[in-house]
């Protein structure tokens, strides 16, 4: 993985610019839910607990960056752990005692009866300590999340290789794109992207600094409203023609209900496929932990709307309900291709089964 720049982040220049006609959003406070729009179909609620002490992110590389960012979604799930299991029988009562604190700490009901009943399999009536308990759930919740930890994989073959992202407003696409697409760039590929929001100014316009901050081509729409379709048919001829190995498609998160994003969705899927009857050869659901079981709920509406072939899950560093990522693989199967963990491009990583559920459980 080459060394990104040090000084990007991921977020777009706060709103200093007065001579903008809209400043690009302003970074919401951590752990915060974004507002509704199509979330008005899903239920939300806050993520309040409180932050924990900041600490240099690149402390102890990747697995250390990953231990900090989960340390609130650990403080969850140990804290209903610690004390349960010292020196205690593993009977039905302790089983159920852990069950109820798997589910507080967004694990989901499958996931956390799935372990549960491995629990009773392998250890029922023997003396466990938490240690022994946080040991073996890590390894429980490794085996849950190894199928789906998969990198997101380009089609040397397609030229463009067309990547869909979608996902509720604010959950982090344009972010995960911009993100993505420093990376690529980084190894050396031809990366476009497409400003498929095309009603929100601020929209396009961030996706237009992050092109330029990582030298990747931006198709924007020539005026705010133009059709999102027409868009990215035309970004995808011109693709072609020149031969750009990644185009990345941003798509409008808040359309005012959820028929009206699903047909926006569907028509750039379909004209798309008028110029390469194989795109997009991935369709990036991208989910805020922050938001926790709301996120399992987005990816029931959205995998009904469109073929989801892989989720990014961002704002871990920001949430107590990284749990939700072991609902997620339980629930869906889907690949989990990358996890953010901090607004700067190297905050967004390839999702490791065994170290996310080390991470979690505050093992080292
Ligand atoms: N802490 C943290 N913040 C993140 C992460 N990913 C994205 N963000 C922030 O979340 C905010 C929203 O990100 P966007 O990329 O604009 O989200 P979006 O889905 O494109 O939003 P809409 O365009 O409104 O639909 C920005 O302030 C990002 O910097 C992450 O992994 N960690
Ligand atoms: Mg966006």
């Amino acid at each position: 993985m080459p060394v990104p720049p040090p000084e990007v982040p991921a977020a777009p220049p706060g709103p200093a610019e007065p001579a903008r006609p809209e400043p690009p959003p302003a970074a919401p406070e951590r752990g915060a839910v974004p507002p509704p729009a199509v979330t008005a179909f899903l239920p939300s609620e806050p993520d309040d607990a409180p932050l924990p002490a900041e600490e240099p992110a690149a402390r102890g590389g990747w697995f250390g960056r990953l231990r900090v960012g989960l340390s609130r979604s650990t403080a969850r799930l140990t804290d209903g752990i610690s004390g349960l299991f010292n020196k205690r029988k593993l009977d039905d009562a302790a089983l159920e005692e852990l069950e109820e604190a798997l589910i507080t700490a967004d694990l989901g009901v499958a996931a956390s009866q799935r372990i549960v009943e491995q629990f009773r399999r392998s250890r029922f009536g023997k003396e466990v300590t938490d240690q022994e308990v946080k040991e073996a759930l890590a390894a429980e919740i490794a085996t849950i999340l190894e199928p789906v930890a998969e990198p997101l994989a380009l089609d040397g073959t397609k030229r463009p290789h067309v990547v869909l992202v979608v996902g509720v407003n604010g959950t982090g696409k344009t972010t995960t794109i911009a993100k993505l697409g420093q990376q690529w760039r980084e190894e050396g590929r031809s990366v476009g992207f497409v400003a498929g929001d095309t009603f929100r100014a601020a929209a396009v316009e961030q996706l237009q600094i992050w092109g330029e901050r990582t030298g990747c081509e931006v198709f924007a729409p020539a005026k705010e409203g133009a059709d999102a379709a027409a868009l990215a048919f035309d970004a995808l001829k011109q693709a072609q023609a020149q031969g750009t190995e990644v185009l990345l498609v941003d798509t409008a998160g808040r359309l005012h209900n959820k028929t009206a994003l699903m047909e926006e969705l569907r028509k750039v899927i379909r004209v798309m496929q008028r110029v390469d009857p194989s795109a997009p050869h991935s369709v990036l659901l991208v989910l805020d932990a922050t938001t926790g079981q709301n996120a399992t709920q987005q990816c029931k509406v959205f995998g009904e709307m469109v073929n989801v072939s892989g989720l990014v899950v961002t704002k871990l560093d920001g949430s107590a309900k990284g749990g939700v990522v072991v609902a997620l693989a339980q629930e869906f199967g889907l690949p989990v291709h990358a996890v953010g963990v901090g607004e700067k491009a190297a905050d967004l990583r390839p999702f490791g089964a065994r170290d996310f559920a080390r991470s979690l459980l505050g093992l080292g």
